[in-house]
C-alpha cells in the first residue's frame, strides 16, 4: 500500500519538497515561450498562495475555481490554491457562463482565478451567482500583467502552507454525465500523489530526465495527472500547450526531445502520418493512449514504426486517473492490459455479480482512489459494495487481460444480437479510406435497431455508394457479418468533447 504522513499538502510535495530534494535548478514547466525551474515554481506558487490567503481571504476548505487553457500560470494557480488549503475546481476554457454557473452552484464556489483573456464568460457567470465572492484575473501568458500577478510580486517567496490532512479534499473533478447534470468527485491530497506513485512510477517508470507533452486539458484529471502531477512528482519537465493540436505536439516533441506523450488515438493517427512525411518522434519513449479505446491498427502501426508499444489505459475522473493499463513489457493489440498495482477489477453483470470468463459485463474496480461524489444521489449507483461500477463494458480473459467492448450506452441490440459499436468502428478504421468513425444504433422497425456508421474519410477517398458498399463488405469480412453497418453516413467531422472523446450520443436521432 501507499503510506503518507497524516499532515500532507500535495502541492508542497510537488514544489518546495522537490527543491529540498535537490531539483531546484531543473526545469519544471515550459510554456508560452518560457521555462521555469522547480525553485521558480516553488517561489511563484508561494507568492500566489500569500495573495489567496491574505488579500482574497481564501480559508482552508473554500472552493476555488480556476479557468484557463493549459499553461504554466494555470499550474501555478492550482498549486497555490492547494497550498492555501483550498479545494480546487479546474475548468476548461471553452465553458460558457451557463456551464460555469452549474459548476459554481454545485460546488458552492466562492473564489475564481481566471486568465484575463477568458474573463467575459466568468464575469457573466459571477453576475448571476449567489456563491461567487471574488473573481481575480491572472495573466496566462505569464507576463505578470494582471491583478493576481501584481499582488503576488509584492509577496515573500516563503509561505507556510496550510497543514492539510492526507484525507482532506484537495480537488473536485467534474464530469458532465450523460444527462448534462454535472457530477463532482472529491479527491484527497493523498490521491493526487497515489496516482503518481502508482501508475506513473510502476507503468511509466518516470525519471527526472523525462519531458512530458500532451493534449488533455488540465481541467480533466487525465491532463492534470499526465501533464502536471506526474512530471512534478519525479523532478521531470512538463511542456504545456494552450492548443495542443497534433502538429503543435509534434513541434514540441522535436524541439524539447519530449519523452512521454499523453493523448488520444486520433492524435496518434495524425502523428503516424507525419512520421511517414519525415517527422522525427524518436525521442518519445512512452506514448500513452486513453480517453478513447485504442484501435488495433493504430497500435500495430506505432509498434511497427517505433518498435515500442503504445500504452493503452483506462481511467475515470471518478477514480482520478488510469487504473488498468498495458505495460512496456506486457502489451497486446485490442487489449487494455491489467490493473495498476493497488487496484482490483472484475467484470460484473446487472446483478453486480462477476460474469464468466470471456463474457462482456460492466467493469468494476476498487483500489486506493475511488469515487466520492459531492452531494449526489448517483453515489449509490457508482459505488456498490465498495466496487466502483464504471461506465464501460469489458471482458476479461482467463489470464486476467481486459478487453474493451463498449461504453455501456454504446451497446447496440440489433435483430437480437448484442453488437458493441466500438468493435465495428475498429473494423472500419482498419480500412485505409477511413480516418475516423463513430458507430451508433438507430431505431429500426424490423430489427429494433440497426448499426449506423458515421465516417470521416481519409484524404483522397471519394464518398458515394461504391465506397459505402466497399466499407460494408470490409466489415463483413473482418468481423461477424451481422455486425456490419447497414447505414453509412459520410461526415466532415465528428462531434467531440473538449477532451477529444467522440460524443456518439449527439449523432443519435433523438439528440
Ligand atoms: O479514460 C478516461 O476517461 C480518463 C479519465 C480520467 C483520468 C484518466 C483517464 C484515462
Amino acid at each position: 500500500g501507499f503510506s503518507y504522513p497524516e499532515r500532507l499538502n500535495a502541492a508542497v510535495e510537488l514544489t518546495d519538497r522537490m527543491v529540498d530534494k535537490g531539483f531546484g535548478d531543473r526545469t519544471a514547466l515550459i510554456g508560452n515561450g518560457r521555462r521555469r525551474t522547480y525553485k521558480e515554481l516553488a517561489d511563484w506558487t508561494n507568492r500566489l498562495a500569500h495573495v489567496l490567503s491574505e488579500d482574497l481571504g481564501v480559508r482552508p476548505g473554500n472552493r476555488v475555481l480556476i479557468r484557463s487553457a493549459n499553461n504554466p500560470a494555470m499550474v501555478a494557480c492550482w498549486l497555490a490554491a492547494t497550498k492555501a488549503g483550498a479545494v480546487v475546481v479546474n475548468t476548461m476554457p471553452m465553458l460558457r457562463a451557463g456551464e460555469l454557473s452549474k459548476v459554481v452552484d454545485k460546488a458552492e464556489i466562492e473564489f475564481a482565478l481566471c486568465d484575463t483573456r477568458l474573463m467575459e464568460e466568468m464575469v457573466a457567470c459571477a453576475k448571476t451567482s449567489s456563491y461567487l465572492k471574488k473573481v481575480v484575473g491572472f495573466d496566462g501568458t505569464s507576463n505578470h500583467d494582471a491583478e493576481l500577478d501584481r499582488l503576488a510580486l509584492e509577496k515573500s517567496v516563503q509561505y507556510d502552507a496550510v497543514p492539510t490532512g492526507r484525507d482532506d479534499v484537495a480537488l473536485l473533478g467534474f464530469t458532465s454525465g450523460s444527462t448534462g447534470t454535472p457530477k463532482a468527485t472529491m479527491h484527497f491530497h493523498r490521491d493526487l500523489l497515489i496516482i503518481a506513485d502508482g501508475y506513473a512510477r510502476e507503468v511509466l517508470g518516470v525519471t527526472p530526465d523525462d519531458v512530458f507533452v500532451g493534449s488533455p486539458p488540465l481541467a480533466f484529471t487525465f491532463g492534470l495527472g499526465g501533464l502536471a502531477i506526474f512530471p512534478l512528482r519525479f523532478g521531470a519537465a512538463a511542456t504545456l500547450l494552450e492548443n495542443a493540436s497534433p502538429p503543435q505536439m509534434i513541434e514540441i516533441i522535436q524541439k524539447y526531445k519530449a519523452t512521454v506523450c499523453f493523448t488520444a488515438p486520433t492524435a496518434y493517427r495524425v502523428m503516424l502520418k507525419a512520421m511517414d512525411e519525415g517527422a522525427d518522434l524518436s525521442s518519445l519513449r512512452a506514448a500513452v493512449s486513453a480517453g478513447e479505446t485504442l484501435p488495433a491498427p493504430v497500435y500495430d502501426a506505432w509498434m511497427e514504426k517505433t518498435g515500442k508499444p503504445m500504452l493503452d489505459g483506462i481511467g475515470a475522473t471518478e477514480m482520478l486517473h488510469i487504473f488498468v493499463s498495458n505495460r512496456f513489457e506486457d502489451h497486446k493489440p485490442a487489449c487494455t492490459g491489467k490493473p495498476v498495482t493497488g487496484y482490483q477489477v472484475r467484470v460484473v453483470g446487472t446483478d453486480g455479480q462477476p460474469v464468466p470468463v470471456g463474457e462482456v459485463g460492466r467493469l468494476a474496480v476498487r483500489g486506493p482512489t475511488g469515487c466520492r461524489y459531492l452531494a449526489d444521489e448517483r453515489q449509490g449507483q457508482y459505488v456498490v459494495d465498495g466496487w466502483n461500477i464504471t461506465g464501460d463494458s469489458f471482458s476479461m480473459s482467463a489470464d486476467g487481460y481486459l478487453h474493451f467492448a463498449a461504453r455501456n450506452d454504446d451497446m447496440i441490440i440489433s435483430g437480437g444480437y448484442n453488437i458493441a459499436g466500438p468493435e465495428v468502428e475498429a473494423a472500419l478504421l482498419a480500412h485505409p479510406a477511413v480516418l475516423e468513425c463513430a458507430v451508433i444504433g438507430v431505431a429500426d422497425e424490423d430489427r429494433g435497431a440497426i448499426v449506423e456508421a458515421h465516417v470521416v474519410l481519409s484524404e483522397g477517398a471519394e464518398p458515394g455508394d461504391e465506397l459505402r458498399r466497399v466499407l460494408q463488405d470490409h466489415v463483413k469480412a473482418m468481423i461477424a457479418p451481422y455486425k456490419y453497418p447497414r447505414s453509412v453516413v459520410f461526415a466532415d467531422t465528428l462531434p467531440k468533447t473538449e477532451t477529444g472523446k467522440i460524443q456518439r450520443f449527439r449523432l443519435r436521432p433523438q439528440a
